[in-house]
């Protein structure tokens, strides 16, 4: 038997809540029609390629006195996608809400991601196996992928290995992009009467997948307090030495939501926002003179230290960067199998790429130090986009403010010390023990799909709202995939997606960085949020982001 931390032993005992409509179990359950939907925008296109699930209305469930049975179901889940804590509550939830609705009933898990339901390898969980996982983080249950589900030969073999299983119901815990596919996916099967139903799930660290119906993502909430504990502790630790500036680049791929988070929990001296730099055009060399005027100025104030948070994907916002790259996917896209260019020097490599890209963009590329020239031609995501992942954008503004300071101090205008230390949290956030609201958040989901799966519903995502009030007066629900729709450009094709939550820059949650970023420059108002705490007062166990309360809150005044 695998020996078990302290923690982990209380975690596996914690028993997560759910909304009030779902505490009777499914079989008590009323499921309650809102109107008909349609997408967020191309309505006529995505009708058209949803001809099947578009439509559909929203539902809410209510807790009835009256039980009723239900059929025997054989249901596959599948983790798609970067980890994010709470992914095995939603399992846990999911199987314990299946067993309760008839004991008959069994849960498959799908391996190693999408490709488990194409290549046919799977588990199937037991009472034994589950209550292992429970509370902990990590998808590693079953482990995740980036196999995208999207090809008429996945599906037929998807298909397949279901019939094989008695499957009539698949979920699909994931992303915009997982999501997507399962919207894809649950149209494909109703067009090919193949009577399998799929539900997805919303996960994602980034906190990108969320709009007026889904209020947050699972992982954020757990992620985000995780990168502010860090942020927090190395504030204290430069607050100590006062030697050091710290550059910390936050994951989140494109949207900034968890550096804003992680921000607003801490209050370091620069907070930088890529929707922000992309709406104000903020050339790379205008975001070094920001950065470094503030540098500047702690330094004649005594204070030759401090603390810049800088979001993952910024790379890609800056406007003279983004048009590079965006002409370097499509280059690297032919490139990435030409074997005369993959065995090539780095130096050669430079000169192939910077011969075809267009002019500017060549100059751009051409300017930038060796390491980020490289990084930059790293293998691409499923999606054919550069991965922001590695790309170490702390160390360029790092090399890029070291390169001005220099200069400054040889005109006589700065006379100070710079020293700096990067860092990425990314990975550190994605598998940590789900916080209570993730695990109470994750579980609610996992057992609401099945309230879905049991009403027979397809193509809809599973929605649990009304957040920032206890559990029991949470509101679970299913949301049609094809309402969060549109059309984006992929590959260079015009494809359905669901719509990515960017930062709203006329939103509450960037107003209150902006409301306060000049004073945290100068003045350290340093908060340290400290550890994630599992057991203890309510007030600090079961506390939300500073996001969900700010933009979902009604009473903003105590936020
Ligand atoms: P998902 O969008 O699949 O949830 O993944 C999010 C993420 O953690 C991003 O923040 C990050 O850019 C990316 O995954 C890293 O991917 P990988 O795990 O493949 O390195």
């Amino acid at each position: 038997m695998t020996k078990l931390s302290p923690l982990q032993i209380e975690r596996l005992k914690y028993q997560p809540k759910l909304p009030m409509s779902l505490q009777n179990g499914v079989n008590s359950l009323e499921l309650v029609e809102g109107s008909a939907t349609q997408s967020v925008r191309d309505q006529e296109q995505i009708k058209n390629l949803f001809a099947n699930t578009y439509g559909k209305p929203t539902v809410t469930f209510k807790s009835t006195s009256s039980s009723s049975s239900s059929d025997v179901r054989n249901v596959g889940v599948i983790l798609s996608g970067g980890q994010a804590p709470g992914g095995h509550n939603v399992i846990a939830g999911l199987y314990d809400s299946l067993k309760n609705a008839n004991p008959a009933n069994k849960l498959y898990g799908f391996l190693g991601g999408p490709s488990g339901i194409i290549e046919g390898k799977y588990v199937e969980f037991d009472d034994e196996f589950i209550n292992a996982y429970r509370n902990t983080g990590g998808f590693d249950i079953i482990g995740s992928g980036r196999t995208k589900l999207e090809t008429e030969e996945q599906f037929q073999k998807s298909l397949a290995v279901c019939k094989s299983l008695g499957i009539s119901a698949v979920v699909i815990i994931g992303g915009d992009d997982s999501n997507t596919n399962a919207a894809l996916l649950a149209e494909w099967f109703v067009k090919n009467n193949a009577g399998i139903q799929v539900i997805g799930c919303p996960k994602t660290i980034d906190g990108d997948l969320k709009n007026e119906q889904i209020e947050i993502s699972f992982g954020f909430d757990t992620a985000t307090k995780t990168y502010a504990e860090l942020i927090g502790n190395i504030q204290r630790d430069a607050n100590s030495a006062k030697k050091y500036w710290h550059f910390i680049k936050i994951m989140g791929r494109s949207a900034s939501h968890v550096a804003l988070e992680a921000a607003l929990q801490t209050q370091p001296n620069i907070t930088l926002i890529s929707e922000e730099v992309e709406a104000k055009k903020m050339s790379l060399s205008s975001i070094i003179d920001y950065m470094t005027d503030i540098i500047v100025k702690r330094s004649n104030n005594g204070k030759s230290f401090g603390i810049a948070v800088v979001p993952e994907g910024l790379i890609e916002f800056i406007p003279e960067m983004g048009s590079m790259i965006s002409n370097l996917n499509d280059i690297m896209a032919s490139l990435e199998s030409d074997s005369s260019f993959v065995s090539a020097s780095a130096s050669e490599k430079f000169s192939i790429v910077e011969s075809k890209l267009s002019s500017e963009n060549a100059k751009v590329y051409a300017s930038l130090p060796a390491l980020i020239k490289t990084q930059l031609l790293a293998d691409r995501d499923p999606h054919g986009n550069v991965q922001v992942s590695k790309i170490e954008t702390e160390k360029l503004l790092i090399e890029m403010i070291s390169a001005r300071l220099s200069q400054l101090k040889s005109e006589g205008k700065f006379s100070g010390k710079f020293s700096a230390q990067s860092h990425f949290f990314g990975y550190e956030g994605r598998c940590a023990f789900p916080s209570n609201f993730d695990a109470d958040y994750c579980y609610s989901l996992g057992y609401n799909a099945f309230a879905l799966i049991n009403f027979g519903l397809t193509g809809y995502l599973s929605s649990v709202r009304n957040l920032t009030q206890p559990a029991d007066e949470w509101i679970a629900g299913g949301i049609p995939l094809t309402m969060m729709m549109n059309m984006e450009k992929r590959h260079g094709e015009m494809k359905p997606v669901i719509q990515k939550a960017l930062v709203r820059l006329d939103g509450p949650v960037f107003k209150r960085l902006q409301d306060n970023r000049e004073d945290w420059a100068m003045n350290d108002r340093y908060l340290f949020p400290g550890a994630i705490q599992y057991f203890g007062p309510s007030s600090v166990c079961d506390i939300t982001t500073t996001t969900l309360q700010l933009e979902r809150s009604k009473t903003l005044a105590s936020v």
